[in-house]
């Protein structure tokens, strides 16, 4: 356990590396494997049918004895029925995105599970703080998937000395240097998607992770901008398309943002099950153009702590 580090504390874990829940990707052995290998894994909810993350979480309790998390999107419309479950498997942390967990707030407590909200901005940070979060994770536009306006490095000191919880810094951080840069911005721990996207035990499809190990640093863009759902995915056929019905919808009177909504939803999966990267949502972080290699979720822990501890211990003189 890395001493004296609340984040390890909280979540009984030896590493203070979290990974990132990412819908239709990160399943039972993704999860397992990062918590095996002394960090979090997680569980993405996503927009699963409860029966369904309950078998996710079965499949990660037959792989690891280790504490691992669930992430539930809150858009999801079997929002309520996950919970049920959560609670009911008895998982030891909750991460939330893509919206307010108020609702559920006082169920998990009650539970003893640990509430760990995703927010974009400082105002949220504080909302969730006074909702009885234990952690939160400050996530930067960097990241993959749904995101807010704010970069890692503006944010994370933001919220870090706007909340008295511990804080996870996300987006943008997938090695021991963006790692080392987090702590020193304030951050007690990372949470890292992209980079577990390509770890051998991500079952997510062979096209989808040769599109993230392909990608530079220029070839993430954001699609959504006035949907309110701003999204950061690889640039492919799928988001010419979607920006082009996004304009359409917009030169309309009542524009359809649902419709827009739905979309990415159904090409998600059509990305990350069936492999269909050109007309799917290739959803990954900016970077993405770090990532270079298909490793072990072993592998990519050792490796991240080693660069952090040599680049934190020793100090200059
Ligand atoms: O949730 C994410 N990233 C995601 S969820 C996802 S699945 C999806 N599928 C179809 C369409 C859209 C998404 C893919 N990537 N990250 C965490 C995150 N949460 N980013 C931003 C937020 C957020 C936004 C608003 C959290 C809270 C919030 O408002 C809270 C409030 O009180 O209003």
């Amino acid at each position: 356990m890395m001493k004296g580090n609340k984040i390890c504390e909280i979540l009984d874990i030896q590493y203070p590396i979290i990974q990132g829940g990412m819908a239709w990707i990160s399943d039972g052995n993704l999860a397992a494997a990062v918590s095996n290998a002394g960090g979090l894994g997680t569980i993405a909810a996503g927009n699963a049918p409860p029966d369904v993350v309950r078998g996710m979480i079965h499949t990660a309790k037959s792989l690891t004895d280790k504490p691992f998390a669930v992430n539930i999107m809150l858009m999801s419309p079997f929002v309520s029925e996950v919970v049920d479950v959560v609670i009911e498997e008895k998982i030891a942390a909750v991460t939330t995105g893509a919206g307010s967990p108020s609702a559920f707030a006082a169920r998990f407590k009650e539970a003893g599970i640990k509430l760990i909200p995703v927010v974009p901005a400082v105002a949220i940070a504080k909302r969730m703080e006074k909702l009885g979060a234990d952690i939160i994770i400050c996530e930067g536009m960097e990241a993959g998937g749904h995101i807010g306006k704010l970069t890692t490095m503006a944010l994370t000191p933001q919220i870090v000395d706007a909340v008295s919880v511990p804080v996870i810094a996300a987006g943008g951080i997938a090695d021991g240097r963006g790692m080392a840069a987090a702590f020193m911005l304030g951050a007690q721990g990372v949470q890292i998607g992209t980079r577990f996207l390509v770890a051998n035990e991500c079952t997510a499809h062979e096209n989808y992770k040769a599109k993230v190990l392909k990608a530079k640093e220029i070839d993430t863009e954001i699609t959504g901008m006035t949907t309110g759902h701003p999204v950061r995915q690889i640039r492919n056929k799928f988001t010419k398309t979607f920006n082009e019905i996004e304009a359409e919808e917009n030169k309309k009177e009542e524009p359809n943002m649902a419709r827009l909504d739905e979309l990415l939803a159904g090409s998600l999966r059509l990305a990350a099950i069936d492999g269909d990267v050109d007309n799917g949502s290739v959803m990954a972080g900016q970077i993405s153009g770090l990532v270079m290699a298909e490793q072990t979720a072993a592998e990519i822990i050792q490796e991240i702590m080693d660069k952090y501890n040599e680049l934190t211990t020793g100090g200059c003189c």
